[in-house]
């Protein structure tokens, strides 16, 4: 058989095998449904050279990928063998009709606590990228997730014929699709979440530094001299360090404590006490070489072209970051799960919380090639960045690794610095107001509420308020009986909004006072349209009247569809944010802030959709306990 057809023969097996092929990846299913086991420990291990105690799932870190189809009935049980009470949600899964299952302690089911075990019950009816976290304090920061992929559905319409109408390349985009790569993307601290809200809570300031990113669980603490800081320094940054005179980055390249101390919080703030935070936090930085995430791809000879499918996963506690490949587009196909029209970028913005999938083609010809893939954060508390490799082999070239210690072949060359900053001016980056859903379905011109809140902070400056006062008890507690279970027809307070049953569609008007950094905000639930934004304040009483005055400001025709946007920064004015949402998935949903800072400070709220309408509670819901 000649070379040709070999490859031909390959070519059409693999695609008449793909469903079969990558079914076997998966979990079995069991009674027709996908089961999958989390096991929670707390162990010590060294992500980035340095050992702490932390989280892992089944003995890893990350947790392990879940990885399941769309339609699938998906069976979680999660036992608890860590000494905290924790609980897992599933972020950017809908749960449509199983509200239970959200994972939020207090309001969708207890605490599962040490020693015990919980079983969660879904339906996969979304397709692309997701991770669960734990929803108990800041255990983000401890570590607490890992990724989910849904594959589509057969016959699921898809954007990539947008990218190219070749079939040859098509085919190697689908196969890409198939072998898709998470890239879990995080803030590290060597101390534990308790630990730094401890700190936190004593000093009356937030925002205590970080160790390292870290991508895929691995990474190195990088120090910068003070001779580096000062070219990399923000002008958010400065704006900051201007609080206090003469103030400078401190040798972790944080911004020092005292300059936090000086950030005002709200009349009525505790005075700060700056003798209780470990001077070492802040000013010792020592460089390790702890490992580096290198992921292996090979374009075989049958293979005509190389594509990959990466999908960000942004798991961190505070930082917002810019990504790029050096040398490479990648094309956006997916924003949160959501196919979007394909948007080609050098560089892209991912706030905590939020996933991209993006396309990356690999060039056809040419030697075997390391390309480093750069997290480079944009907050102003800290600069703080890191690389991994893609390792790509042209099969019949060296390998790479014949080049490692030659510069000049094994460089690649960056788009974006330490800050995300852009090297040169051709630098495409990603825009995710303008990104327009893949087929977007029409949404509504009218809503039948609208609710409006103020980002604040309400007391010291660790102490965050989704509108108005913080929450105090919800998520640190966990009330018993969980908010589900008890609902509160009518209730509207500080914390709490109730949307009437009748109610189909509902705008949420996010108001930011001047000050504000950006705020990630996270729903549950059903995900939002992002309508539109602006600065100044939000002067009109419904978004219809502000549609008519500023039209350019808003989308009606396809705007993003998200789970997880951040309100636009407010150093110098105030702004704005409207999400709309559908109000069509009755249950009690949480609306967040996903900076753990923040939300364990008190930013969130509490949404009653359509109690009215609550689906029946299963039993073994209703009376779990502890055991599953
Ligand atoms: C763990 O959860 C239980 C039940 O919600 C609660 O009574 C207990 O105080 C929690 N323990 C801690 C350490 O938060
Ligand atoms: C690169 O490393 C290899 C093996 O480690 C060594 O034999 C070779 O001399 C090195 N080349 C250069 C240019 O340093
Ligand atoms: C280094 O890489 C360049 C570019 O691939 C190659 O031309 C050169 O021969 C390599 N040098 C060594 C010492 O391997
Ligand atoms: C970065 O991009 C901007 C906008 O294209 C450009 O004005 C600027 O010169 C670029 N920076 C560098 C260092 O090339
Ligand atoms: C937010 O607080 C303001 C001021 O107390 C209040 O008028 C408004 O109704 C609150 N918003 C929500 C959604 O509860
Ligand atoms: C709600 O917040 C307002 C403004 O801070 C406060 O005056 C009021 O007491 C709060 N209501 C409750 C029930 O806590
Ligand atoms: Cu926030």
């Amino acid at each position: 058989m000649g070379f040709f057809t070999r490859c031909t023969a390959l070519f059409l097996a693999t695609s008449a095998l793909f469903n079969v092929i990558f079914a076997s990846a998966l979990p079995p299913l069991v009674d027709n449904k996908r089961h999958f086991v989390l096991t929670l420990t707390w162990e010590k291990i060294s992500p980035d050279g340095v050992e702490r105690d932390m989280f892992l799932v089944n003995g890893q870190f990350p947790g392990p990928l879940l990885e399941m189809n769309e339609g699938d009935d998906v069976v979680i049980l999660v036992k608890n063998e860590s000494p905290y009470n924790a609980t897992i949600h599933y972020h950017g899964i809908e749960m449509m009709g199983t509200p239970w299952s959200d994972g939020v302690p207090g309001i969708s089911q207890n605490h599962i606590q040490p020693g015990c075990a919980f079983t969660q019950r879904w339906k996969a009816t979304q397709r692309g990228t997701f991770f669960y976290h734990s929803h108990s304090e800041s255990q983000v920061n401890d570590g607490l997730y890992g990724p989910i992929v849904i594959h589509p559905a057969l016959n699921t319409p898809k954007p990539y014929s947008m990218i190219t109408e070749d079939p040859v390349s098509l085919h190697a985009i689908e196969l890409a699709e198939k072998r898709r790569i998470p890239m879990v993307l995080s803030d590290w601290r060597h101390i534990t979440s308790d630990k730094e809200w401890e700190i936190s809570e004593q000093s009356h300031i937030e925002h205590i530094c970080f160790d390292s990113i870290l991508i895929n669980g691995k990474g190195n603490v990088n120090c910068l001299s003070p001779e580096e800081q000062p070219a990399l320094t923000t002008p958010g940054q400065a704006a900051l360090l201007g609080l206090v005179p003469g103030a400078k980055l401190t040798t972790k390249s944080c911004l020092p404590p005292d300059v936090l101390a000086a950030i005002p919080g709200s009349p009525g703030a505790l005075p700060v006490d700056l003798a209780v935070i470990p001077p070492d936090l802040f000013n010792k930085c020592t460089a390790t070489t702890g490992s580096s995430d290198m992921i292996e791809v090979t374009k075989t000879k049958c293979e005509a072209e190389k594509w990959i499918m990466l999908d960000l996963i942004g798991t961190f506690g505070l930082h917002t970051v810019q990504v790029s490949l050096d040398e490479l587009t990648m094309w956006v196909v997916a924003a949160d799960a959501n196919y979007v029209e394909p948007t080609a970028a050098n560089s892209i913005l991912v706030a905590n919380g939020q996933r991209y999938t993006v396309l990356v083609k690999l060039p056809a010809e040419g030697p075997s090639r390391r390309y480093t893939f750069r997290v480079s954060s944009v907050s102003d508390p800290q600069i703080l960045f890191a690389t991994s490799t893609i390792d790509y082999r042209v099969q019949g070239s060296k390998p790479a690794q014949v080049y490692a210690n030659n510069t000049s072949a094994s460089a690649s060359t960056p788009w974006i610095n330490v800050r995300g900053v852009n090297l040169t001016s051709d630098v495409v980056f990603f825009d995710p107001s303008a990104v327009k859903p893949f087929q977007p379905a029409p949404i509504p011109r009218d809503v039948d509420k609208t609710y409006k809140f103020t980002m604040q902070i309400d007391g010291n400056n660790n102490q965050w308020a989704f509108n108005v006062t913080r929450d105090r008890d919800l998520d640190t507690a966990g009330v018993a009986p969980p908010l589900l279970f008890a609902p509160r027809p009518g209730l509207q307070d500080n914390h709490t909004i109730t949307v009437p049953s009748e109610a189909s569609w509902v705008d949420y008007v996010m108001q930011v006072p001047v000050g504000q950094p950006p705020h990630p905000v996270h729903a549950h639930g059903r995900h939002f349209y992002v309508l539109g934004q602006g600065s100044g304040a939000f002067k009109w009483d419904s978004v219809a009247e502000a549609v008519q005055d500023v039209p350019e400001l808003f989308n009606l025709v396809n705007p993003p569809l998200r789970d997880t946007f951040p309100t636009p920064a407010s150093s110098l004015e105030a702004a704005w944010l409207v999400l709309r949402r559908p109000s069509d998935n009755p249950g009690v949903w949480f609306l967040h802030c996903h900076i753990m800072s923040h939300l364990q400070g008190g930013m969130s709220m509490v949404i009653q959709d359509g109690t009215d309408d609550l689906p029946e509670i299963p039993k073994e819901f209703l009376d779990w306990s502890c055991q599953a």
